[in-house]
């Protein structure tokens, strides 16, 4: 499996590269913080064109006694952060889909991420909810298909790459059950079944 993953991985990596380039304008507020960024996030690809962008990438891992897994790109755009995620292995349903607030997935159930990147004094909530009635972190609900894989897109006006409420360095996570959408602090999703440090 972990190869599998790293090859997911690479051609996600590329393809970023190739979109970031065709739909991402340069932007003269990224470039303070392009530089440092960029070397983290490209470290296991030869594609020395993605060094300049800020874009992000999140490697989900299993947790203990799970098997899901995946890859989350977030490509910064004018209008917000295009948020693209690939799952795999996981059992098919509803799972609540979060930003939590640390970037450490080194706990076995992924507790060590904390709770939902919140951006303040705000509600759990819908991403389609207005900023002040939603986390920063909340992404609502991936819906997995009989073969355990889905595709999640969504382009989030919320959250940001850089800034007040940045993603960077924080942990995406994927859970066992459904996201309400309501129940405080965090939709009652269930156990994390996935995790992974968004760089
Ligand atoms: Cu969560
Ligand atoms: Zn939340």
């Amino acid at each position: 499996m972990k190869m599998s993953l790293n090859l997911v991985s690479l051609s996600l990596v590329l393809a970023l590269g190739i979109s970031a380039c065709g739909k991402q304008p340069a932007n003269s507020n990224d470039s303070a913080t392009a530089g440092e960024s960029g070397d983290v996030a490209v470290a296991d690809a030869d594609n020395s064109e993605s060094t300049e962008k800020s874009d992000l990438i999140a490697i989900m891992r299993p947790t203990e006694g799970n098997t899901a897994n995946g890859i989350v790109a977030f490509i910064g755009q004018d209008e917000g952060v295009l948020v693209r995620a690939e799952i795999f292995d996981a059992s098919p349903g509803q799972h609540g889909f979060h930003i939590h607030a640390i970037g450490d997935c080194s706990a076995p159930d992924a507790s060590s991420a904390g709770g939902h990147f919140t951006g303040g004094e705000r509600p759990h909530g819908s991403p389609q909810n207005m900023a002040d009635k939603r986390h920063v972190g909340d992404l609502g609900n991936v819906a997995i298909g009989e073969d355990g894989t889905a595709t999640y897109e969504r382009l989030d006006t919320v959250m940001e790459i850089g800034g007040e409420n940045s993603i960077r360095g924080r942990a995406v996570v994927l859970h066992a059950g459904q996201d309400d959408l309501t129940s405080q602090p965090s939709g009652a999703a269930g156990p994390r079944v996935a995790c992974g440090v968004i760089e």
